[in-house]
């Protein structure tokens, strides 16, 4: 293998979405990833998605155990001051969104790239870009004990935060925005049915928690803790003992079970621009990150990949760089936009550790308004399900 039309570095959502594109109308590429299969699948991440990203990936021809097992949910609740308050997506915008674990979407995406017979290789090492201001961009690594180089029209930059894209590109030409959280989630997989019917987003004078789910079996809970958390500190017990006290009502009870996996997620948001340089486009997580209060990372990344899609079979159609050199133009402006909501989401629903009575006074207000007006939900909920 010497050569292929578009080289994708990365195997998460992403690059398998933007490989199972470009295959469908019949423009080749080879994806390489550095992690094992297991590895990848194995992954828990994000677990909502837009009603446009499931179209898209039912489009795809890769939505039929989506549609089957996905949960479709017309609403979210945010409590505070102990009381819940619903904001009604369906009533709001008339759209939904669904649940469906990460880790599920990058098997199905995998699982059709395997059975197209096109190149998907894992494990693979020492990975580098080259000649990205030339018609012909480079691909080396290593690959089973064999050096590789790739000859390549595009090369796709979906290898996440902490990929070799992005840190390929010159200095000088990136520009870079960036935030930290002074806290992060410590997230908890159980094998326990979820006490709810909704995602329950909750702001407590303890601090933020959330109620989500996988499956009718499975609860995806997380609780707000420091960016730095020694999970050492958190047996089963204490972890469930605080989500009780964050999102405890009257009346309600939160039911506990087998904790099957935990770990902590720091908090940041990140935009590079411009994303893309010479021949190297970057899409997802290589180009922007996202706290993940807004549920908006895997969705930013598979609405990155639909342009970049759309770009690269106009090229090869007509042969018009126009789509491909407004790329980057074009997917900021739905980044900035969820860059803003996910800041806006995590400020208001989060504790700061130094927060003053009137840095609470001010969250609690915003949180009364967006469950009162009608105009301030249809924000939350135009930007919640994906502003198409
Ligand atoms: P990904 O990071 O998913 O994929 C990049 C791939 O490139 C990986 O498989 C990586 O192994 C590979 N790679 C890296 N370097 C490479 C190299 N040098 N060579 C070859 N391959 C390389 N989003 C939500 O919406 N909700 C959430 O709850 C949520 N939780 C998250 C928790 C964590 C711990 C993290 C890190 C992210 C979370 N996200 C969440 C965001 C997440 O879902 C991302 O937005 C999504 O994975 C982005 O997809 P990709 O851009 O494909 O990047
Ligand atoms: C999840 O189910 O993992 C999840 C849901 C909503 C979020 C973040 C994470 O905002």
């Amino acid at each position: 293998m010497t050569r292929t039309q578009v080289g994708i570095v990365g195997a998460g959502p992403a690059g398998l979405t933007l490989a199972q594109l470009l295959h469908r109308e019949g423009i080749e590429s080879v994806v390489i990833e550095n992690r094992s299969r297991e590895y990848v699948e194995a992954r828990i991440r994000a677990g909502v998605l837009e009603q446009g990203v499931v179209d898209l990936l039912d489009e795809a021809g890769v939505g039929a155990r989506m549609r089957a097992e996905g949960i479709v949910h017309s609403g979210i609740e945010l409590q505070f001051e102990g009381e819940r308050h619903r904001i009604a997506f369906d009533e709001l915008t008339g759209k939904s969104i669904v649940i469906y674990g990460q880790t599920e979407v990058v098997k199905d995406l995998i699982l059709a790239r395997l059975e197209s017979g096109r190149p998907l290789l894992f494990e693979v090492e020492d990975v580098a870009v080259a000649d990205l201001d030339t018609k012909r961009p480079l691909l080396r690594f290593r690959h089973e004990g064999a050096e590789q180089e790739l000859e390549c029209d595009l090369v796709a930059g979906c290898d996440g935060f902490h990929g070799v894209c992005r840190p390929s590109i010159p200095a000088g030409v990136l520009g870079e925005f960036s935030r930290e959280y002074p806290y992060g989630w410590l997230g908890i997989l159980a094998q326990v049915p979820p006490s709810i019917d909704e995602l329950v987003y909750s702001a407590h004078d303890r601090g933020f928690a959330l109620l989500s789910l996988r499956t009718p079996e499975l609860s995806r809970y997380y609780v707000q803790c420091a960016p730095e958390e020694d999970l050492e500190l958190w047996p089963d017990e204490r972890i469930w003992e605080e989500l009780q006290l964050r999102v405890g009502l009257d009346g309600w009870t939160l039911a506990e079970g087998p904790i099957l996996e935990k770990g902590v997620t720091g908090m940041r948001s990140f935009v590079a621009e411009p994303m893309q340089y010479g021949r190297l486009f970057l899409a997802g997580d290589a180009a922007h990150i996202v706290p993940p209060t807004g549920a908006k990372g895997l969705n930013l990344a598979i609405n990155d990949v639909r342009l970049l899609a759309e770009a690269i079979v106009d090229w090869y159609a007509r042969g018009d760089e126009g789509l491909l050199e407004r790329y980057s133009d074009a997917c900021l402006r739905r980044v900035w936009r969820a860059e803003h909501f996910s800041w806006w989401m995590t400020s208001m629903l989060h504790l700061p550790p130094d927060e003053d009575p009137f840095g609470r006074q001010l969250r609690l207000s915003q949180l009364r308004y967006v469950t009162s007006s009608e105009a301030a939900a249809t924000s939350l909920a135009e930007n919640y399900v994906g502003l198409g």
